[in-house]
């Protein structure tokens, strides 16, 4: 069974705890749910995991990258400033959807750029937990095929 790994970056933990107004009230662990249900009625295996630390998903992203397994990464805000995250997918050719639960590109204008981008085979922002299911589509369709 094909595995697809599902990193969350820092903060993440605090969705549907704080800031629901940008962030929504779904947790991490809901988004987590309906992603493995979805998973499960296609034959993929998920990994779901979140960290606050930039070390931890380096690892993961290489681990991935050197496994051929692919991911979904919301990198959180160390998608603006993390070009070991950047080194990491494009060293491991790992096959990464960058996703975002808000619209970056409404907001502050330090959150327009992303170091990840130019390495992801696609890029899903602003639904929310559905950007989530989006990039899950996206790869069971075979769709984000490119690699870094
Ligand atoms: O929209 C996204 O998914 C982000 O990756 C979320 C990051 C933010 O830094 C990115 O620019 C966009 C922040 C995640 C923090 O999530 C929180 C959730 C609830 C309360 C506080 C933070």
């Amino acid at each position: 069974m094909p595995t697809i790994h599902v990193l969350n970056g820092p903060n993440l933990n605090l969705l549907g705890i704080r800031e629901p107004a940008i962030y929504g009230s779904v947790t991490l662990a809901a988004i987590e749910s309906a992603l493995r249900a979805k998973a499960g009625t296609r034959g993929v295996d998920l990994t779901f995991r979140q960290s606050n630390h930039e070390g931890d998903l380096v690892q993961w992203i290489q681990d991935a990258g050197l496994a051929g397994e692919a991911v979904i990464l919301n990198a959180g805000a160390y998608t603006h400033t993390s070009i070991a995250i950047h080194d990491a997918i494009k060293g491991s050719g790992a096959r990464v959807v960058e996703v975002h639960l808000s619209n970056v590109h409404a907001r502050e204008s330090f959150r327009h750029h992303s170091h990840i981008s130019a390495v992801a085979a696609g890029v899903i922002v602003g639904f929310g937990p559905l950007s989530y299911e989006l990039a899950l589509e996206a790869l069971l369709s075979g769709a984000a095929q490119q690699k870094s």
